[in-house]
């Protein structure tokens, strides 16, 4: 457990007092919150975060961001971020803009976070650990990059804001971090093999740790 290293909390010793009042305060209060540091008892290494922010303390992995850049000819772009929840669940928000008005897009994490090519399919094929079939987010089976397609409204702007549980925010069996996000030109149909056939890639990013 690793506190702000400003605050001295060595066993039955009061904190040192601190200069900003508020500040004091929220440092104590998040002591409180995380359970008495002082005890030798082992705990649990902090989440690689490693802020002294209220990190939620049962969510697992890290806030993650994905910043969309237009490929080749394109100028689709967006910002996505990942919340772990305390569920183990991920959140995902974002908005992504510049597409055709009223039109709807395949939307995968795909297997490598590597945007080189300029056209995104250097990410490679869907992000697939549990070797399933390409489906729907929603679906019984599918991909574990398998996203909700994205929906533009009037002015081409999608907004996403969804949870899931097949992604994990780590570099694990079912993490993301450091793989690719992929916004494709057309619909996804969900049934073909393995792709969706959600046609080009017209926006593309890594999926990096967050602030
Ligand atoms: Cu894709
Ligand atoms: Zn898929």
């Amino acid at each position: 457990m690793r506190l702000n290293p400003s605050l001295n909390h060595s066993s039955g010793a009061s904190p040192r007092p601190l200069s900003h009042p508020l500040l004091s305060g929220l440092l104590l209060a998040s002591v409180l919150a995380l359970g008495a540091c002082s005890t030798s008892a082992p705990k649990p290494a902090a989440p690689a975060s490693g802020g002294g922010t209220a990190a939620a303390p049962a969510a697992k992995g890290i806030q993650s961001i994905a910043r969309l850049e237009p490929t080749k000819g394109s100028s689709v772009n967006g910002v996505v971020q990942f919340f772990p929840r305390g569920d183990g669940s991920v959140q995902v928000k974002g908005t992504v803009q510049g597409l055709a008005p009223n039109s709807v897009h395949g939307f995968h994490i795909h297997e490598k976070g590597d945007c080189s090519s300029g056209d995104g399919l250097s990410a490679g094929g869907h992000f697939n650990p549990g070797q399933q079939a390409h489906g729907k987010f929603d679906g019984a089976v599918h991909h574990a990059g398998d996203l909700p397609s994205l929906t533009a409204d009037s002015q081409g702007t999608a907004s996403i804001d969804f949870t899931s549980r097949s992604i994990a925010l780590d570099r694990g069996n079912s993490g993301i971090l450091g793989r690719g996000l992929i916004v494709h030109n057309d619909p996804d149909d969900y049934t073909t093999q393995p792709t969706g056939n959600s046609g080009a890639r017209v926006a593309c990013a890594v999926i990096e740790r967050g602030a």
